[in-house]
């Protein structure tokens, strides 16, 4: 503890370097299908306008997976047992954590990750400040690179890694296969994984989710254009593109656009890109699963599905999965 009694913490910082986000949108905008990384539309407004996302009637899956932790809470921490590690990749604003961090109070460790690190920032001084002999030890980090792991000054019982958000759904099947198997070797013999599942459902109420009345999704969308033109100095000129999301039944996913409204020319410091009129470039995809599909998928990574709590129309799951043994 400090003289004056606050804890602080201090964020460990493997924040992605310019360099290599202009690499990523280089080689993105060069393909035949252009692209880009869903990962980069969380800058400063990117979270702002997610977090307005959250709290839109048509967009179902915070509210429907906090009402499950919420009904379900007392046989979610039984299962994951006392002196926990807690590790989150993507922990946002930590509003589902703390439903967890309320109800395990002899948990010994909690290890936000998150892309964005003023809310990390943020987040991490409420927590300690809410939650007394909680040690948290943020780190900035693109979670699907390489980084260390804080050491904690002692050790827990276990690993429990906490994944919610259903944001595996922005992995295709492949590299969601990758993530998990490398969420198994960060659990470690005897580790877990809590993870927040969203499913296949009518797919008007999934493009509704995506297509909002008030447009909050198609600015958030925007707002990724914006970042570049500010951060590697490019000038796309946002009213010449357009929010585009749809589902696409027989890839089981929500895909995001912006498609171009012109012909134009788009400059990236001194390189240049063309659109043709009504070309597009992806943003995001969204997977959504059914539930044996991805007790396949858990199967495949090293996991075997232990427990899953859903709500009454099916929307969204949370899923208890364990690492079975290799
Ligand atoms: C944060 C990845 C779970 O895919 O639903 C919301 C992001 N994109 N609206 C999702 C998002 C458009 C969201 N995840």
């Amino acid at each position: 503890m400090d003289s004056n009694e606050t804890r602080r913490t201090q964020i460990h910082d493997f924040k992605p370097e310019r360099e290599h986000f202009r690499t990523e949108v280089l080689n993105g905008l060069r393909r035949a299908q252009k692209e880009l990384p869903s990962k980069y539309f969380y800058d400063e407004r990117g979270s702002y306008l997610y977090e307005r996302i959250c709290s839109l009637d048509e967009y179902y899956p915070p509210r429907t997976e906090i009402a499950i932790m919420k009904t379900y809470i007392k046989e979610i921490v039984e299962l994951l047992g006392p002196n926990i590690r807690l590790i989150e990749y993507g922990c946002g604003n930590c509003v589902k954590t703390r439903i967890l961090l309320d109800h395990l109070p002899d948990i010994s460790i909690y290890v936000p990750i998150d892309i964005s690190v003023e809310q990390l920032r943020h987040v991490s001084q409420e927590l300690i400040s809410h939650y007394s002999g909680l040690e948290v030890l943020p780190v900035c980090a693109d979670y699907t690179s390489n980084f260390k792991l804080p050491a904690p000054k002692r050790p827990g019982n276990r690993t429990v890694v906490y994944f919610p958000g259903s944001t595996i759904g922005n992995f295709d099947p492949a590299s969601a296969k990758n993530f998990l198997e490398h969420i198994a070797s960060v659990c470690g013999p005897g580790g877990a994984l809590l993870i927040g599942v969203d499913l296949k459902k009518d797919p008007n109420m999934l493009h509704r989710a995506y297509n909002d009345r008030e447009g909050v999704t198609a600015a958030f969308n925007l707002n990724l254009l914006e970042r570049i033109n500010r951060e590697l100095n490019g000038d796309f000129q946002l009213d010449s593109f357009q929010h585009y999301a749809f589902y696409n039944p027989g890839e089981s996913r929500i895909e995001m656009h912006l498609v171009s409204l012109r012909d134009q020319i788009v400059h990236l410091g001194d390189l240049i890109i063309t659109f043709t009129k009504y070309e597009s470039i992806w943003t995001e995809s969204s997977y959504k699963y059914n539930l044996d599909d991805f007790k396949q998928l858990a199967a495949n990574a090293g996991f075997k599905v232990e427990k899953v709590w859903t709500d009454e129309w099916q929307w969204f799951s949370v899923q208890y999965l364990v690492k079975t043994s290799d």
